[in-house]
């Protein structure tokens, strides 16, 4: 078995121990942290997916499995931000009311501070008010919205519907993301950007601050 298919497995297994002593092995010989992340951590997340959804792991274990995912992008993560100091502009994310998925969401935020972005992570279940009140508070450039369920995605139109009745629309630019939504999706609610992976995500908001 490769060292990045014993991370994997032990993400699988929601093996704490064995993700953090993997994910610090790999570090040690140098390899690339993206690649950590990619090949190792979420290598596991792949292997989850699968059997939760043909009903073969249920949600405790895969609650358990992503917080072993977690342990291991807390040691890549500090090696991700150092990479630039300045920061790039200022996002505000979050995933949407309803949805409690985050990793994919916690995965753009660290490519974004990797980038240097000045990233205010929202969290999980934040209602319209919340990304309202989010940039009335800190004047981000964009915000971001996540959401992986077929039922919580039409909360993003939700969001958008409040953020022009505060008055706030103009002020911002607007990106999604998360598995159900699409480049039509954006289109189809009036966001302003899609992207379909954290590094995808990365290049958009550097576009977008750009102008
Ligand atoms: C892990 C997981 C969970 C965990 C979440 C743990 C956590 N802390 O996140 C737990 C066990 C809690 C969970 C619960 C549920 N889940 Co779930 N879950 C998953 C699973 C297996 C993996 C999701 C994941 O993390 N993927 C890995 C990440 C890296 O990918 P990602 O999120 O897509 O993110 C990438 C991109 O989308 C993008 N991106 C993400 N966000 C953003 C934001 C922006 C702004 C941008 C630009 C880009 C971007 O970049 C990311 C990195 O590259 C998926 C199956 C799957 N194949 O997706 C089901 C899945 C999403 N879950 C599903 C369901 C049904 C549920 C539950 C309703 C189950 C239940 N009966 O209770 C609950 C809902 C709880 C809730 N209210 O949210 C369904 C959704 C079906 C649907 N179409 O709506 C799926 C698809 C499984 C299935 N049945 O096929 N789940």
């Amino acid at each position: 078995m490769s060292d990045f298919d014993s991370l994997a497995q032990a993400v699988f297994h929601g093996d704490f121990d064995g993700v953090v002593s993997a994910t610090k092995n790999l570090l040690d010989r140098g390899v690339n942290p993206l690649d950590v992340i990619n090949k190792g951590l979420l290598a596991g997340m792949d292997i989850v997916a699968p059997k939760f959804k043909a009903g073969e792991m249920f949600v405790p274990e895969v609650m358990m499995c992503a917080k072993a995912l977690g342990e291991g992008m807390k040691i890549v993560q500090p090696l991700l931000s150092s990479s630039e100091a300045a920061s790039a502009g200022t996002v505000v994310i979050g995933t949407v009311a309803g949805d409690l998925h985050d990793i994919g969401k916690n995965l753009v935020v660290m490519i974004l501070k990797s980038g240097g972005f000045n990233v205010i992570d929202l969290g999980v279940d934040v209602s319209p008010e919340g990304f309202v009140n989010a940039i009335k508070e800190h004047s981000p450039q964009i915000v971001g919205m996540s959401a992986l369920l077929t039922t919580t995605m039409v909360n993003m139109k939700k969001t958008l519907d409040a953020m022009e009745a505060a008055g706030v629309r103009d002020k911002v630019k607007v990106i999604i993301g998360g598995a159900p939504v699409s480049q039509s999706f954006a289109d189809e609610i009036g966001a302003d950007g899609y992207a379909p992976d954290a590094m995808a995500a990365k290049e958009l908001c550097a576009k977008i601050i750009k102008g």
